[in-house]
């Protein structure tokens, strides 16, 4: 009992700051020692090309929840090198490290950061409807990754004569839910993917979201937020390319 902890330990993402307080427990006839944690914000460290690529939406939710990001670029040199590469658990970026957390997937990261900032649903049902959302959204997110990697000169006419099929189940669930979110009446993680999405599909494809009111608004509205407008307006942000290859 009574063991003094390092105050430079972290837990989940926190500085630990121990407190100790003894507290006298007389039903034990003894001394019992309570310790109190201060909990203190780590940054967050990301560690990505220089690209908006599969970080465009977690940047966005974090700059969003006020948090601070600190980025690592790995340049194609470094990379190339092979040295990175295999310290990554599933040998890509990006990297998110949280305190003694080490995420790697860019969806796990949203769901982390989301789960930590209340964008992840008021309740288990809300949760499960987002991970649906995100789920879909990453369906679209892959076949638009397909397209500028593999097959951009053979495939953007088809995949943009296709992309309706795709935006208008989103903007059905937008049109009715009054809040003007995927899931319940506040922002969550999976806005934040499909937002970043899109913002990706109008450069492809500037006239994609016409013929869809809900998505519209939701990427004014969205765009809108202070934090993330700001974000939006930042010249290092926008300088990023959206790909690795100069297609977008
Ligand atoms: N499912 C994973 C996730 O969601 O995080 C997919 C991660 C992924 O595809 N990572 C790519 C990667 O590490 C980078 S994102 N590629 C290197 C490798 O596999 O060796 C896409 C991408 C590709 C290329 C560049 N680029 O050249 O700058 C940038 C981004």
């Amino acid at each position: 009992m009574g063991r003094e902890r390092d105050s430079t330990k972290t837990e989940g993402g926190f500085i630990k700051e121990p407190r100790v307080a003894r507290t006298p427990l007389h039903f034990r006839r003894s001394a019992c020692t309570v310790e109190i944690y201060y909990y203190t914000m780590a940054p967050y460290t990301l560690t990505y090309f220089a690209v908006k690529g599969r970080c465009g939406a977690l940047k966005m939710m974090l700059a969003d929840y006020g948090q601070e990001l600190k980025e690592n670029l790995v340049t194609f040199d470094e990379w190339g090198k092979g040295e990175i590469k295999a310290s990554c658990l599933f040998g890509q970026l990006p990297k998110l490290q949280d305190g003694d957390l080490v995420l790697f997937q860019s969806n796990a990261m949203l769901r982390h950061v989301g789960r930590k900032h209340g964008a992840y649903g008021k309740n288990d049902c809300e949760a499960s409807l987002i991970d649906m959302m995100n789920d879909s959204v990453e369906d679209l997110r892959l076949k638009y990754i397909k397209l500028i990697y593999q097959e951009y000169d053979t495939g953007k006419e088809a995949f943009i004569k296709d992309l309706a099929n795709h935006l208008k189940p989103f903007d059905a669930i937008l049109a009715k839910n009054k809040s003007g979110f995927l899931v319940g009446d506040k922002i969550s993680f999976a806005d934040f993917n499909l937002f970043d999405l899109l913002l990706n599909l109008k450069v492809l494809s500037p006239t994609c979201l016409d013929s869809f009111p809900a998505l519209k608004s939701f990427v004014e509205k969205t765009s809108a937020r202070p934090k993330v407008k700001a974000l939006l307006e930042n010249d290092d942000f926008k300088k990023l390319p959206i790909n690795g290859n100069g297609k977008q």
